[in-house]
């Protein structure tokens, strides 16, 4: 027998859409959890959908034999933009496995070597940017990492310089594509009949994509005007042919993956070195202990890719990070069939399911008593792989399955990179000692009103 899951009153017509802190609806998918349990229904703008935080019912819902990646909220807004590119494409789209399989090894472990050089110039220059700006100057932490990530993807995947650090406006496709995010966000959460009142920022949106999408373009034909001998995602993007079908990618198939790139990329590598830093100063007892790993393997000379896997303690600090802060802290999947899930809820065929991993990641049948806590030691590695054979999916920062992030060892790399040499370098605190997290959501989550200082360390160059 099946039993009933809980549903949270809404409005009629708009169901739930207005039960939501308009800031940040996370909080109210959280706070729902807390009152009704694993599993609940709610009735969103973009249909009815049952939304799951323990680690048993997300670790179900990760079998791609019987759930799939449905492309709804706000990426089906994002898909106006890019459709069928990787981050957008509905499962049964074949542009998504020529994409899939021609990509793929772009991404492997020779290519992520091949970016080293040019992550570390990026990364050097944030470095000497907070050098320059003094031992007592507030950074404003999440804008000077969103540089480093969109720079970073830019130069290594298409050869093409933003140069953020040096212009005080952002370029004009960084304000397109963040306007674009903000705006499919709140699309999303819009009951659709509210759209007559939305009619410039409807207009709006879609001059965004024009210019997402001109950009793109134009590093394109430039590169195939003269196409040298780089070998870099963009390359393999022109040249790459399908093993399966023997197809290549067509251009406008180009251009909507290469925007993708650049969305899916940069918030949540920018989110994740925010709030690791975060953390970091909050908790001086794992500040010490990262920096002292730096300090021993890599000392004062130049960090190099060999360093990349010999740092174990940052990578469990990432790790835990992306526990406590999953810059993208909501997944969707949804029933191929009809099905009984967890052995005694029935769903129907087509039921969308929003996974909660901000609320799964802190299940106290996984993380005991102090799930909630920043504690990297448990994501040292032999830890990290005890738990998560023990309770698969219990740590999902990048997603399942097929539809899992195909940048995590690009992500990665950069991570570790930035992170060692702004410990090598400089010493962190607040600016404001009394800061307490907050957060701000868009289509991904990073801190909200974060300032820090950067005093450089002693000694160092
Ligand atoms: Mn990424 C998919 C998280 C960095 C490119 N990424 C996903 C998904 C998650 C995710 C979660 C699955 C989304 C879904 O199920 O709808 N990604 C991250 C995080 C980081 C990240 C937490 C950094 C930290 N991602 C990156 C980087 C790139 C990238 C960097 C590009 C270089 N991600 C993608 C693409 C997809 C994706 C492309 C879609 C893959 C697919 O569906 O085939």
């Amino acid at each position: 027998d099946t039993i009933p899951i809980p549903t949270p009153r809404g409005l009629p017509i708009v169901g739930n859409a207005f039960d939501f802190d308009a800031d940040l609806p996370l909080r109210t998918f959280q706070d729902f959890a807390e009152t009704y349990g694993e599993i609940y229904r709610l009735n969103l703008p973009s249909g009815p959908t049952l939304v799951v935080s323990s680690q048993a019912l997300v670790h179900e819902l990760c079998d791609d034999k019987r759930f799939h990646k449905p492309v709804v909220g706000a990426l089906a807004e994002v898909r106006n933009g890019v459709h069928d590119g990787l981050f957008t494409a509905r499962q049964e789209e074949t542009n998504w496995g020529i994409a899939h399989r021609i990509l793929m090894p772009a991404f492997g472990p020779v290519s992520m070597q091949g970016t080293f050089s040019e992550m570390h110039e990026i990364a050097s220059q944030l470095a000497l940017k907070w050098a320059r700006h003094g031992a007592h100057a507030p950074i404003m932490v999440t804008d000077d990492f969103t540089k480093l990530a969109l720079d970073t993807l830019a130069l290594c995947t298409m050869n093409f310089r933003f140069n953020s650090y040096y212009h005080d406006e952002m370029h004009p496709f960084i304000t397109a594509m963040g306007d674009f995010l903000g705006e499919s966000g709140s699309r999303a959460m819009r009951p659709s009949m509210a759209s007559v009142f939305y009619r410039q920022a409807t207009r709006k949106y879609w001059d965004d994509i024009e210019i997402l999408r001109s950009t793109a373009e134009g590093v394109v034909d430039a590169r195939k005007k003269s196409p040298g001998d780089r070998k870099d995602l963009l390359s393999a993007m022109l040249d790459g042919v399908d093993p399966k079908t023997g197809q290549k990618l067509s251009d406008s198939s180009i251009a909507d993956n290469l925007v993708t790139f650049l969305i899916a990329g940069h918030e949540t590598t920018s989110g994740l070195l925010s709030f690791a830093f975060y953390q970091l100063i909050k908790h001086p007892e794992a500040y010490r202990k990262a920096r002292a790993e730096v300090d021993e393997v890599i000392c004062k000379g130049p960090i190099k890719v060999e360093h990349m896997t010999k740092l174990p303690y940052i990578a469990a600090v990432l790790r835990e990070t992306l526990r406590l802060c999953p810059t993208i802290p909501i997944i969707s999947r949804a029933t191929d069939k009809d099905e009984v899930i967890g052995g005694k809820y029935f769903v129907e065929k087509g039921q969308r399911f929003a996974l909660l991993l901000a609320q799964s990641h802190i299940d106290p049948a996984v993380y005991g008593a102090n799930a909630k806590d920043f504690v990297p030691e448990r994501m040292l590695d032999g830890e990290f792989e005890r738990l998560t054979k023990e309770f698969p999916d219990c740590w999902k920062p990048f997603g399942t399955g097929v539809r899992a992030c195909i940048g995590r060892p690009f992500a990665w790399q950069e991570a570790i990179l930035a992170t060692t040499m702004l410990l090598q370098n400089f010493d962190f605190s607040f600016d404001d000692p009394s800061y307490e997290l907050m957060y701000k959501q868009t289509l991904t989550t990073k801190p909200k009103d974060f300032y820090m200082r950067a005093a450089l360390r002693d000694g160092m160059t």
